[in-house]
């Protein structure tokens, strides 16, 4: 297959693309660390929910007129566009949800429910965000299964050794994060994957973070869902996707009922929708699918790898500086990872951090960052997060050292 030529890495021209990177806060050039929260939109995105409103406006596969067409076209060729991203081998295979946290409820109370009895048991890891350890906890108890949890090593990373004794004949579905919000750390799915699909079990992948850094391909990570969030792939709130496996989504129930999942209604009885639409009950978020169909094309134009080392360079350059800065604590020290820089300061408080930086201009996410598990193990109440996006530059990089420098000698 020839590649199409992809568009060279210029930082400089692509932070002309986000149109809200350009402005100040607090007396300051914006510094955006924030994005594994939440990432910034392109022009390109604000433009087609705009353009959508303006000319296209209109509720899809139901209406006998022009806008209406068009509307589901755009809608269902930003659907074609998602399972390219994932490269999943079908479009029935791919559900618009809210976003990664509702994709997980989904399979947790559509697959998890119609499967599990009392005694299988569920795993997760300790190293996941509450979207994907309340929605099995929750499962657990409707159903009487177990729920047992991968520990982590010094580093942060999951314990393999560990999570092949967890696997038993009972397993029936492993969930973990393709990688961590907390800390960066990047799993082995595919590793993961071989081993639960040996002892019988599917597995439920949190792509959250995976999806804004790595290539993501469902058949080559030969999950059973993968889950992410349009906010966090530089698309809109509101609008996300899971991937399942077709025939697993063949044989579940709806998760919720209504409009557009439905073939007939009857009093006497109801049948319901083919895929994908079976899944997708009311009218969905027309605007927001077709604005994280715009930020994929956005993105498709270029070499994932070249973003990534981007990234990555911008973590090495954090970690270089921050070996300067006294007290300073790097959590989570794995060499595999996205680009989040998680740290603690001798004597400050994490949500102290968070302002006085915000004083200077530079966001940063402080707290637990959904990840009390995971804080409760490391034995601390938060970190300091900076996360980082293609759009970020080296020289932000430096100006977040820089006034860390100075806060930490206005405490000592
Ligand atoms: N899983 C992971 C790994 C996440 O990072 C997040 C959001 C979610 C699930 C939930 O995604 P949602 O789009 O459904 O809300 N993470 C963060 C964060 O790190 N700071 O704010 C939200």
């Amino acid at each position: 297959m020839t590649q199409a030529i992809k568009r060279p890495f210029d930082v400089n021209a692509i932070r002309d693309d986000f149109p809200i990177l350009n402005q100040q806060v607090n007396g300051h050039p914006l510094v955006y660390f924030d994005n594994a929260a939440t990432s910034q939109k392109p022009e390109v995105v604000i433009e087609a929910m705009n353009r959508y409103y303006r000319e296209t406006n209109s509720n899809v596969h139901r209406g006998a007129h022009a806008l209406s067409d068009r509307a589901t076209g755009e809608f269902e060729a930003a659907r074609d566009q998602v399972r390219k991203f994932l490269n999943a081998p079908s479009r029935e295979e791919i559900i618009w949800v809210r976003g990664t946290t509702e994709g997980i409820n989904l399979v947790a109370q559509s697959y998890g429910r119609s499967n599990l009895k009392t005694g299988d048991e569920i795993i997760v890891s300790q190293l996941e965000h509450h979207s994907n350890i309340v929605p099995w906890q929750i499962l657990a108890q409707q159903t009487g299964a177990n729920l047992k949890v991968i520990p982590i090593n010094e580093q942060v990373e999951l314990d393999m050794a560990a999570f092949k004794s967890l696997l038993t004949e009972n397993t029936r579905i492993v969930a973990v994060n393709h990688a961590s919000n907390a800390m960066g750390t990047i799993n082995p799915i595919k590793e993961i994957t071989r081993l639960a699909h040996e002892a019988g079990a599917i597995v439920v992948v949190d792509g959250a973070q995976g999806a804004p850094h790595l290539e993501v391909d469902v058949q080559d990570l030969d999950c059973d869902f993968y889950a992410f969030s349009g906010h966090k792939v530089f698309g809109p709130t509101g609008i996300g996707a899971l991937y399942g496996r077709k025939e697993l989504l063949d044989a579940m129930p709806p998760y919720q009922s209504g409009g557009e999942m439905i073939e007939r209604v009857s009093f006497s009885g109801t049948t319901f929708n083919e895929l994908p639409f079976k899944f997708e009950a009311g009218t969905p978020a027309i605007a927001e699918s077709i604005g994280l169909g715009a930020a994929l094309n956005y993105l498709e134009q270029f070499d994932k790898a070249q973003l990534k080392a981007h990234e990555d360079q911008l973590l090495q350059t954090a970690l270089k500086l921050s070996a300067d800065v006294v007290g300073l604590k790097l959590i989570g020290k794995a060499p595999d990872k996205v680009s989040v820089f998680s740290f603690v300061v001798d004597g400050l408080h994490p949500s102290d951090m968070g302002t006085l930086l915000d004083q200077q201009g530079i966001a940063v996410r402080t707290g637990h960052h959904c990840a009390q598990p995971l804080m409760e193990y490391l034995g601390i109440p938060g970190t300091s997060r900076a996360s980082f996006a293609f759009y970020n530059t080296v020289d932000e990089v430096e100006k977040l050292f820089a006034a860390l420098q100075k806060i930490v000698k206005l405490f000592r």
